[in-house]
């Protein structure tokens, strides 16, 4: 009986997350790379409603942590960002202000600046490439994306291995992505809150999908055991988003 529940709770929190829409403030955002060309309402940016509740990735990431990482540590940065915004140097970067315009100065951008608008855009990233697991054993890539990666890893175990060094080898706080360069899929880090979109990145490529390193992703319930946090991580990648990102221009 209690199986049974819990299957259609997760049923249930599955459909809620492949909705697609994600609210931010009032405004629909159906896209990230929507979200990644306006500048917020009223020119502020505002945080993005997760498309799941906080305990819908449990027992991969448990809800204290989605709650704490969305409510406190990404609303921060959306709040840091518009602070730095009113402060920036209209010689540098003019409104109306987008994610996009930012990283394409972030080179020459305060670093706080800098930091917090990386900080908005790769949450709001991460929180789409995460989806709730009703159970299903294999969480894998599928049509062209799939067939990308197979080309370009050999197998799609062979890049799960490649990501998941790469991932453990961050030094501090940082991200794992797989990118796209020059028509080609590439496994990429960068430390703090920098990303593939930025200027001063030597990987520069569209992002197809992320992984958050920082210890407050994972910490409350993994403790200092960052490869179970990883390793765990894979039932829960969304490669739905990632292959549409992936198809997207
Ligand atoms: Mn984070």
């Amino acid at each position: 009986m209690k199986d049974r529940r819990d299957f259609l709770k997760k049923s249930a929190l599955l459909a809620l997350a492949t909705m697609g829409t994600t609210l931010v403030g009032k405004e629909k955002i159906s896209s990230i790379e929507e979200l990644f060309k306006k500048a917020g309402d009223g020119g502020k940016f505002t945080l993005p409603a997760l498309p799941y509740p906080y305990d819908a990735l449990e027992p991969f990431i448990d809800k204290q942590t989605m709650e704490i990482h969305h409510s406190k540590h990404h609303q921060a940065y959306v709040d840091k960002l518009n602070a730095e915004l009113e402060k920036a140097d209209p010689k540098i970067l003019q409104a109306p202000y987008s994610l996009e315009n930012i990283f394409k100065v972030a080179s020459k951008v305060s670093a706080g600046l800098k930091n917090n608008a990386g900080g908005h855009y790769n949450h709001s990233l991460f929180w789409q490439l995460l989806k709730p697991n009703a159970g299903s054993k294999t969480n894998a890539p599928a049509g062209k994306l799939g067939e990308a990666i197979n080309k370009d890893f050999k197998s799609f175990d062979d890049f799960k291995k490649e990501y998941s060094e790469k991932a453990l080898k961050i030094f501090g706080s940082g991200w794992c992505w797989l990118i796209e360069q020059n028509g080609k899929l590439k496994i990429t880090t960068t430390p703090n809150q920098d990303n593939p979109l930025m200027d001063l990145e030597k990987e520069k490529g569209k992002v197809v999908m992320a992984l958050d390193i920082w210890e407050h992703a994972y910490y409350l319930k993994y403790q200092n055991k960052r490869a179970d946090y990883i390793s765990n991580w894979w039932n829960i990648a969304n490669w739905e988003k990632a292959a549409e990102l992936f198809d997207s221009k």
